[in-house]
């Protein structure tokens, strides 16, 4: 099987979500926006798909070193693409690489019938979610005040999660960032969930030393499992002092360059109990079984950053596994449980019980509405 063609098809949609000037997103009016599916071809006419690729690194970058390779040879070429990614950061960052291994284990698992967390080598076909907020906003009845996350939290209990994390006020919010006010919606979430609840942090990611430090205490103080990102991930040395001092469990690197290997340097120094990562983070599937390969062998686990099917597929096939599946970002305002519309279904459906199942559907599992994609199509 040789791949004959590397297409990016973007189209069309209305959406809901906005984002501020620090990229975080939160809800907003309808607006057109748009998306893109990566198709990888082949001359046996099987063809691998994933959504968000950039069309021009897949074009001038990607393309070339993927024609006439097998695309059965994913090894070889995820380490292809990593080091051309060495002079061409700027485009072919880990997220490109994502698309691409994505795409790449897609066309294996619909060549062979088989769910891809299948040909990673299945370790469980449903794993526990936790609600990942949207970050705080100042929109009445949003996630404007430590109240408002109490509520949202106990509609997501109602849902049936077992666990909930907070994102919390970030700049360019007013009066964001301040560790007082992050501390008052934990406390108010506490108090309205109870204490079985499994609660996290992700707050402003660049406090100082002490301000992360205070944070932790009073984490504690509320029986929080994890926070993460609280100060800059390009000091390794803050992180190792941080987790010195707290018992409360630090997460991380989440999105701090350098994949595995930085993962390895983080748990070599002792700058976090759980490791992180997602495909987006690390380059995509392969790169994040590394990881949690690597994790594993240091007895921790991997707690895995971001939804979507191939995050999902790679915690349905690790030995030491991620606790959860982040699903998100969430919000009062806006449905999640509505797929969007290049999709007949969500890719990862959830249980009253606060389980996401992986698709038992060949490749990723992605039921895609191929209508729509080309009913929307964006010419040229
Ligand atoms: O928007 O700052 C943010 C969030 O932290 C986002 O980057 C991401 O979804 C995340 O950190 N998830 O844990
Ligand atoms: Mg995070």
């Amino acid at each position: 099987m040789k791949i004959v063609d590397v297409v990016v098809e973007t189209f069309t949609y209305k959406s809901r979500i906005v984002r501020d000037s620090e990229g975080h997103t939160h809800p907003g009016p309808e607006h057109d926006a748009t998306q893109t599916l990566l198709r990888i071809v082949t001359d046996k006419g099987v063809e691998g798909y994933s959504f968000g690729a950039s069309p021009g690194p897949i074009a001038h970058l990607v393309k070339p070193i993927l024609i006439g390779q097998d695309p059965f040879y994913r090894e070889r070429i995820w380490q292809q693409l990593k080091e051309r990614q060495r002079l061409n950061l700027a485009t072919l960052y880990d997220g490109v690489l994502a698309y691409v291994d994505m795409a790449l284990w897609d066309l294996a698992g619909r060549a062979l019938n088989q769910p891809v967390y299948k040909l990673l080598g299945g370790y469980r076909d449903k794993v526990k979610a936790y609600a990942s907020t949207m970050c705080g906003d100042d929109l009445p009845g949003g996630l404007d005040t430590p109240e408002a996350y109490a509520a949202f939290a106990l509609a997501c209990k109602a849902r049936g999660y077992t666990a909930f994390k907070l994102h919390t006020w970030q700049p360019p919010m007013p009066g964001a960032p301040d560790v007082k006010r992050d501390l008052a919606a934990c406390a108010a979430v506490r108090e309205a969930v109870g204490p079985d609840m499994v609660l996290m942090l992700d707050p402003f990611h660049y406090y100082s030393r002490e301000e992360a430090l205070a944070l932790g205490r009073g984490l504690e103080k509320l029986g929080f499992f994890w926070m993460e990102e609280p100060m800059d991930e390009h000091s390794t040395s803050s992180y190792v002092w941080l987790a010195d001092q707290l018992d409360l469990l630090i997460c991380g690197p989440e999105t701090a360059e350098g994949k595995m290997q930085t993962r390895a340097e983080w748990i070599v120094r002792g700058a976090a109990d759980i490791s992180r990562g997602g495909v987006g983070d690390l380059g995509g599937i392969t790169p994040l079984m590394k990881a949690a390969h690597l994790s594993e062998a240091f007895g921790m686990r991997l707690e895995v950053h971001g939804g979507g099917p191939g995050n999902l597929h790679a915690l349905c096939a690790m030995g030491i596994s991620g606790e959860f599946y982040e699903r998100g970002l969430l919000h009062p305002f806006l449905d999640y449980e509505q797929p969007p519309p290049w999709l007949n279904e969500l890719p990862d459906p959830m249980d009253d019980q606060g389980y996401v199942h992986v698709s038992q559907r060949p490749g990723l599992g992605l039921n895609i509405n191929f209508e729509y994609v080309r009913a929307h199509r964006v010419p040229g």
